[in-house]
């Protein structure tokens, strides 16, 4: 009874303390330190949005903290060969394989301005990321334009740069500049050109792979390689 009392005058005082957390990182400074899956709002108080927050350093990078991460790949267990309203929208579970979707990622990056980093794995073990200066995607009447900065460092190379500009692609709706439609081709979604570089939402094998449709990084393991993990994150750039 007394522990009802004390909840009810402290609650809408810590409301108004802490704003919603919009990103890992205000979650991050709301006293949660540890990796794992998090709700954030960036829509609003009635828009949760469940993510997993990369909030620890790692073996390969000090710096790997407060990421939110916006996609992931890992085991296969989430079918991404999806349409444009799943891109959208979002898909999977923050605890294993997602996408965020591009209306989250659009609201996010148009209020605050985000870093990317790419982290991936082969299946020998070895371990390599991509980082890039800035990372935001415009609105749905724009296309979810892709806006990348520079790439900035990572034994990765830069496999995205080409994908700079680039509106996105679904099988049922076709963005790119190839003549035909590259998420047919590559058996994925992205911000395809003519077609890709990367194609982290091609379909799940385990490593070679015969035809460009993987999920894969050509400055990492080429075009007939399909990675292990692969993970796209973003956090709010130091000013
Ligand atoms: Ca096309």
């Amino acid at each position: 009874m007394m522990l009802r009392v004390v909840l009810a005058v402290l609650l809408p005082v810590a409301a108004y303390q802490s704003p919603l957390p919009t990103d890992c990182s205000d979650v991050y400074r709301a006293g949660s330190g540890l990796d794992g899956v998090y709700t954030i709002y960036p829509a609003g108080p009635t828009s949760p949005v469940q993510v997993y927050c990369d909030m620890s350093n790692d073996d390969i990078d000090r710096s790997a903290e407060k990421w939110t991460v916006i996609q992931r790949r890992q085991d296969g267990t989430v079918n991404f060969f999806m349409k444009w309203d799943h891109y959208k929208t979002g898909f999977g579970s923050a605890a294993g394989e997602y996408w965020l979707g591009l209306e989250t990622m659009h609201l996010m990056t148009q209020s605050k301005k985000y870093e990317l980093r790419v982290d991936m794995e082969d299946f020998e073990g070895q371990k390599v990321f991509a980082q890039y200066s800035s990372f935001s995607v415009s609105a749905e009447t724009e296309g979810y334009r892709l806006d990348l900065g520079s790439f900035v460092r990572g034994a990765a190379g830069d496999s995205l740069g080409l994908h700079n500009g680039q509106k996105f692609t679904t099988t049922d709706k076709d963005q790119d500049t190839h003549g035909s439609n590259c998420a047919r081709l590559a058996y994925g979604a992205f911000w395809y050109a003519a077609c890709f570089g990367a194609n982290p939402n091609g379909i799940y094998t385990w490593g070679p792979s015969p035809r460009a449709a993987g999920v894969q990084w050509n400055t990492f393991k080429g075009l007939e390689y399909s990675l292990k993990t692969m993970i796209m994150k973003i956090r709010p750039v130091a000013e």
